[in-house]
């Protein structure tokens, strides 16, 4: 009997995605993916949001090759909170061939951040999103950068388009990298000329040391599966506009979705409809992040 049992409204990944009909360039990296557990051997937080099922390493290894890339940045989730064993159980594991991106505290020792750099983690997450974090003050989250900036590390943030506005001061003070996840979550029933995601692309124009994940189309469209024709547009303006500042992920084993699972191999079939060029396929899927992630293996 497992310690933990997923919620019960969770929708498991699927344990047999098709193989996608785009062949990704040589040398791809799913940018954004998760590990899950197993919670028996790396426990879930304590104050998690949600119970997800076990995701492991090996799985999520099994589908990197099955899909044809050859990296990853696992991505730690919210269930785990700032106990990063699971990431970096995985990095090890992955040999040279992923990088994580941590969750930590102000506090955080010196050596475990050297430990986590070692490891390969080359970046901290900042997460806004209410339903799975309380989000601290912003004297919280500069601490942190205080902390990891010396290391070259970057900040990844996951906020929800309604909440840029509030947030815009702060992220624009930030003087690393910042990543951020699915666009910024727009609001795709609205026009992709209109004053919200204009606001996002002037945050991309503007600073240029803003980075954008092109991802999670199952997660932002209105109009549904199994095309989410909605998102194409944002995601390719985004794209098309800063073709040296995009990444692209999985988002496996895709947290937190109702009603719908996507199909990994019909995840992958969705770039070229973003990144219709194969000079967009390699800056996106190779070169974009083989520049943020594994600079100094350059
Ligand atoms: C994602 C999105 C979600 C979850 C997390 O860390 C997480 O728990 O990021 C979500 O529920 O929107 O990026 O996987």
């Amino acid at each position: 009997m497992s310690t933990f049992t997923m919620d019960p409204d969770w929708l498991v990944f699927d344990p047999e995605p098709s193989r996608p009909t785009f062949i990704v360039p040589a040398g791809s990296v799913d940018a954004h993916c998760h590990v899950f557990g197993p919670g028996d051997q790396f426990p879930y937080a304590a104050d998690r949001k949600y119970t997800p099922c076990d995701a492991s390493k090996e799985q999520l290894f099994a589908l990197r090759d099955f899909l044809g890339f050859e990296r990853n940045v696992i991505v730690q989730a919210t269930c785990h909170g700032t106990d990063n064993r699971a990431l970096l159980d995985a990095l090890s594991f992955a040999n040279g061939s992923a990088r994580g991106v941590a969750t930590v505290r102000p506090d955080v020792g010196h050596d475990e951040l050297a430990e986590m750099h070692q490891s390969g983690v080359r970046a901290v997450r900042f997460n806004y999103v209410r339903r799975l974090v309380d989000p601290e003050p912003d004297e919280y989250y500069h601490r942190i950068v205080e902390r990891v900036a010396p290391l070259g590390w970057h900040v990844v943030i996951y906020f929800e388009a309604a909440d840029l506005a509030d947030r815009w001061k702060f992220f624009t003070s930030l003087e690393t990298d910042v990543v951020v996840d699915h666009m910024g979550r727009p609001d795709v029933a609205q026009s992709v000329d209109g004053p919200s995601f204009a606001q996002f692309l002037a945050l991309m124009e503007e600073h240029e040391n803003f980075w954008c994940k092109v991802t999670c189309p199952e997660r932002v469209s209105v109009s549904g599966p199994p095309d989410f024709d909605d998102v194409v547009p944002f995601a390719r303006r985004v794209v098309e506009r800063f073709p040296d500042r995009v990444l692209w992920g999985t988002d496996w084993p895709h947290p937190n979705l109702h009603g719908y699972m996507p199909d990994d191999g019909s995840v992958v079939d969705f770039i070229p409809r973003v990144a219709p060029t194969k000079e967009l396929q390699r800056k996106l899927l190779v070169e974009n992040p083989m520049r943020l992630y594994w600079r100094d293996d350059a």
